[in-house]
């Protein structure tokens, strides 16, 4: 099922998610239909936050041929070192793109959609996508990164777009 992508400047995405407290059925559909969100939108990420779901869920694949799909529930960044700036953009604020700087080398914990416990090591776009999802489950979008200045004109751009619809 695919579900309802929250729109920036939503007040429902600065919910912070809670954490999974069993890897269950209803977890397992909510993964599902994270990916088959993320795929028609098209996403090279998905955080539970996105859709309404206040759990601590994110689902990623950036392969080119959209056939490494992994999921990462209740994930910790337990290692993070190094810099890269990256353009950003996001299913939740959409036609806009902004370059923001994040850690190049990350070391996470997870659970994944078995409920067994994993590590994986990231960087470059793969370390910069999980800490863009990661942001989501704490209420965070990634234009909180810019200046105040570039905030002022894209919430202006917003409000003129709502006007419009
Ligand atoms: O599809 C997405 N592309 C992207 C590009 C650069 C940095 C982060 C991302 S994540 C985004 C999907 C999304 O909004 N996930 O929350
Ligand atoms: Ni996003």
């Amino acid at each position: 099922m695919i579900l309802d992508i929250l729109k920036y400047p939503d007040k429902r995405l600065r919910t912070i998610a809670q954490p999974v407290v069993s890897v269950n059925s209803d977890i397992k559909k909510q993964v599902k239909d994270m990916f088959e969100t993320m795929y028609d939108a098209p996403g090279i990420g998905l955080a539970a936050t996105q859709v309404n779901f206040h759990q601590r869920i994110i689902v990623i694949d950036i392969s080119e041929d959209c056939n490494q799909p992994f999921c990462l529930i209740n994930p910790e960044i337990i290692e993070k070192s190094g810099e890269i700036e990256w353009e950003e953009g996001c299913l939740s604020v959409p036609n806009y793109y902004e370059n923001v700087k994040r850690a190049n080398k990350i070391k996470v914990c997870a659970l994944n959609e078995h409920g067994n416990t994993f590590d994986i090591e990231a960087n470059e776009m793969l370390a910069i996508c999980i800490q863009h999802e990661m942001d989501h489950l704490n209420g965070i979008l990634f234009v909180d990164h810019l200046s105040k200045l570039k905030q002022k004109r894209l919430q202006k751009k917003a409000e003129k777009q709502d006007k419009k619809l």
